[in-house]
């Protein structure tokens, strides 16, 4: 039967042992045709990625019934009447029951490493060598010193914004170590340690920040928001939630050109409320494309604490409500979002399916630098999260108890990574600016007259009021 739900042998392995969220309504009848899978205990092998989509789990399509199907009357072995409806066979009862808006527990959580950065009895995931492990660690340091610098250059006032990942580092890198080069990405903006991890230089980091000639966006967007065509990451988007339905497009591409690849869109808590996500869960769920929907559940949107935005059991449960095999998982354990990702990606690939991860964290800064965050959450509950659950040192305890780190390493890479930024932020900022004639290219192939018009009317304006505009843009 497993075969039905697997359309691999590696993804029938890791159907088996990964933790994804199965039926979880007891006595869910499988009145559809198709085959559902036996009740399947978590079990818990050594050195592999952990086991087992939970209890019935179905993997069919609910299929509608032929034309001379539709009188077909059966019975249940209990004795209940199954009709064909439009949508596949469903069976009377004679009780009046409501599902409930809530399960009696919240959907349990998925992690490798306790707090003490040991890896949990009998805990099962995808193995990482040593030299992965040690980049993967080296990455998230560079993410977090990248952020302490460029947030300290904004307020130095040397660039106008910033936005850091903070707390969120683990995600950032892991999930990026999991995927491969061919996989699109399609992120909010709190992910720059995807780009970062497929080859982003601090100095390409820098050049957007600062808008210079050497931006790929040309100076035309605010800071933070990179994108490479070369690396498959789309360029942020700050208009909440649009990049998923982008990601099921491009999946749905990927999947019409049979490649070995998927595509990956990362999002907020805030962005589960917006249409989009809706519209792009049902959309990928209905049309079988390769997508993970990657959730940093990080407690907060801006100032709308998750309590505010959700009566859902978070953001997990909802891919079940459009058929979509989902799991929760601790956004602070590297180990435990690499191992997800990675099983999350060959089932999306080989089964040509969505996938939804919850990654439950904290987003440890301000939203952004145009936020405080303090006016609005207590300053022990930022603290907290900011020591005691620091994914970094919890996968530093990891690593450097496998032997493979020292505290003369730790000192090393910091010195190292802080002066190449502290170097790729003087060369940005002394870099000239794009010419003003740029600000009016790359939309249309041939400027309107509406632009041109505009165009004119700008250097009129600059040359009537030239100093309320920056001297350094070649006009
Ligand atoms: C459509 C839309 N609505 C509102 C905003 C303003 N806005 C920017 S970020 C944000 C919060 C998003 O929170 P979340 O998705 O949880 O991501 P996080 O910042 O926590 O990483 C809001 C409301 C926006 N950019 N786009
Ligand atoms: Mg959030």
């Amino acid at each position: 039967m497993a075969g039905r739900l697997a359309g691999s042998r590696a993804a029938r392995e890791l159907a088996r042992r990964m933790g994804f969220m199965g039926s979880f309504r007891a006595g869910l009848s499988n009145v559809g045709g198709g085959p559902s899978l036996p009740v399947e205990i978590c079990r818990r092998d050594a050195g592999g990625v952990s086991p087992c989509i939970s209890s019935r789990v179905t993997a069919r399509r609910f299929g509608t019934a032929g034309a001379d199907e539709i009188e077909a009357r059966e019975c249940e072995s209990n004795g209940n009447q199954v009709v064909n409806f439009p949508g596949g066979k469903v069976a009377f009862v004679a009780e009046m029951e409501f599902l409930a808006e809530l399960l009696k527990e919240r959907i349990n959580c998925y992690r490798v490493l306790d707090d003490d950065g040991r890896t949990i009895s009998g805990s099962s995931f995808k193995e990482v060598s040593k030299e992965m492990a040690l980049e993967m660690y080296s990455g998230m340091v560079t993410l977090q010193t990248m952020d302490t610098i460029f947030y300290e250059a904004q307020r130095q006032g040397r660039i106008s914004f910033y936005l850091t990942t903070i707390g969120e580092e683990a995600i950032n890198i892991a999930s990026a170590a999991a995927l491969t080069m061919d996989d699109v990405v399609f992120p909010q903006y709190r992910e720059p340690g995807i780009l970062l991890w497929r080859g982003f230089t601090l100095q390409e980091f820098a050049n957007q920040c600062f808008g210079n000639k050497y931006d790929y966006g040309k100076g035309r967007q605010m800071p933070i928001h990179y994108g490479s065509n070369k690396l498959n990451y789309f360029t942020v988007s700050s208009p909440i939630a649009t990049q998923i339905p982008h990601a099921v497009g491009a999946a749905y591409s990927l999947k019409m050109e049979g490649k070995q690849a998927c595509a990956v869109t990362y999002f907020g808590d805030g962005g589960t409320s917006e249409g989009d996500f809706h519209a792009a869960l049902n959309f990928a769920a209905v049309m079988e494309v390769p997508v993970i929907f990657f959730c940093r559940n990080n407690g907060w949107a801006i100032s709308t604490p998750t309590s505010e935005q959700f009566r859902s059991d978070g953001a997990v449960v909802r891919g079940q409500a459009y058929g979509i095999r989902s799991i929760r998982i601790d956004g602070n354990d590297a180990l435990a979002v690499y191992s997800a990702v990675h099983a999350a990606r060959e089932m999306a690939i080989s089964e040509s399916r969505p996938i939804l991860i919850e990654a439950l964290t904290y987003r440890v800064g301000h939203h952004s630098t145009s936020d405080d965050s303090t006016k609005y959450r207590p300053v022990h509950e930022i603290e907290h999260w900011r020591t005691a659950r620091d994914p970094i040192s919890r996968y530093r305890k990891w690593v450097q108890r496998n032997g493979w780190w020292s505290d003369e390493n730790e000192t090393e890479l910091r010195k190292n990574v802080k002066k190449e930024l502290m170097n790729a932020i003087q060369i940005s900022e002394r870099a000239e600016k794009p010419p003003l004639s740029e600000l009016f290219t790359d939309v249309y192939d041939v400027p309107t007259s509406n632009l041109r018009e505009q165009e004119a009317l700008l250097r009129q304006t600059i040359q009537r009021h030239r100093e309320d505009y920056p001297p350094d843009v070649p006009l």
